[in-house]
């Protein structure tokens, strides 16, 4: 999971390097949660390459019964595509 901050507020450059965020009301602030998905696109419990196969069967638009949109979402862009895929052998090789 990613997490970072989000505001409208302006930010002046100090010419040194360093950043001034400008006088915020507390209600400009918010709180973005990006979630990536674990790779387990068929819920079978484990990461395998039928979780890449899952996931490029969905892009193709044939998505099997149990597939998991949200953990198959593994770079958490909020969309299938073949970097999802690549995530999911990425998970494998790297043994995670
Ligand atoms: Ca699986
Ligand atoms: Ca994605």
């Amino acid at each position: 999971m990613k997490c970072h901050a989000q505001t409208t507020t302006p930010l002046t450059e100090n010419g040194n390097g360093t950043w001034t965020l400008a006088a915020m009301p507390y209600y400009n602030l918010r709180l973005v949660v990006e979630y990536a998905g674990n790779g387990d696109a068929n819920g079978d419990g484990s990461v395998t390459i039928t979780d890449a196969v899952a996931i490029v069967n969905k892009i193709l638009g044939n998505e099997s019964v149990g597939f998991n949109q949200t953990v198959a979402d593994v770079n958490g862009d909020g969309e299938i595509t073949i970097s999802d895929a690549v995530g999911v052998v990425n998970i494998i090789l790297s043994g995670q």
